[in-house]
């Protein structure tokens, strides 16, 4: 996979580009990462990417021109364009799997100001990361880039994605790792017995607590297992006592 940004601020991805995952995705030619700064294709001397709005108003309007043109060098009928701003759909695990699977992925940074609207138009789809405003693009273009880099093949060890929160709508078990016992506090014990299945059921049942408490949303529409119901039901009669 291929994946363009196009920004006034390409140093912003410097630092996600060189640690830890991503340097080695990159390293490993798992993905190819580039930034593209549409302010090289302003044809002004003074490199203006923005211009006052029509109709009179506050602030300045990202101009249709350098951004246009910026896509333009680099877009190919495998490209998928996806522009980062608030009005976009909200970004989720499901999004991100389906990224996943472009060739060529382009993600269009706006800044504090606003597109203009024309440029909607050259674009297949606008993504948001949440109900909260951002100075610009850019963070939210490295968080779906992440999102989407560490589900690529070879990335990370792929049994890793089959436990993540979210991919099979629930929230991840909880952890542990040595010591034993730490400042009193002690690692349940079925993880200590080796005894793989009743761990695998243990984990599970922790999930489902986990998400009940914490992201009851996420149950709403999930069709549960008959195992998963006998575990919601252990769960709430634990409760139950503890309530009483
Ligand atoms: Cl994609 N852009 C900006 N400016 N703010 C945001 C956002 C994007 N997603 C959430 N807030």
């Amino acid at each position: 996979m291929k994946i363009s940004v196009i920004t006034i601020f390409p140093e912003f991805f410097d630092s996600f580009q060189t640690t830890s995952i991503i340097k080695r995705a990159i390293e490993n030619k798992k993905v190819e990462f580039e930034t593209i700064d549409f302010r090289d294709f302003t044809l002004d001397k003074h490199r203006h990417v923005d211009d006052t709005p029509y109709g009179g108003g506050q602030g300045m309007v990202l101009a249709c021109q350098p951004i246009i043109d910026a896509l333009r060098s680099i877009q190919s009928e495998r490209s998928h364009v996806v522009m980062l701003t608030p009005q976009g759909n909200t970004f989720s695990q499901k999004k991100a799997v389906s990224l996943s699977r472009y060739d060529h992925l382009i993600f269009l940074c706006g800044h504090y100001e606003g597109f203009d609207e024309r440029i909607r138009s050259y674009v297949d789809e606008e993504i948001s990361i949440g109900d909260y405003v951002l100075t610009g693009g850019e963070p939210a273009a490295l968080v779906v880039s992440d999102a989407v880099i560490r589900l690529l093949d070879g990335v990370i060890l792929e049994d890793s994605h089959e436990d993540d929160s979210f991919s099979d709508g629930l929230l991840e078990y909880p952890q542990y790792t040595k010591p034993a016992v730490f400042e009193g506090k002690k690692v349940p014990e079925v993880l200590l017995s080796g005894h793989h299945a009743n761990i695998r059921r243990w984990r599970l049942k922790e999930s489902l607590r986990k998400t009940m408490q914490k992201r009851p949303d996420l149950l709403e529409n999930r069709t549960f297992t008959k195992e998963e119901e006998k575990l919601l039901t252990e769960i709430k009669e634990e409760t139950d006592v503890k309530d009483q």
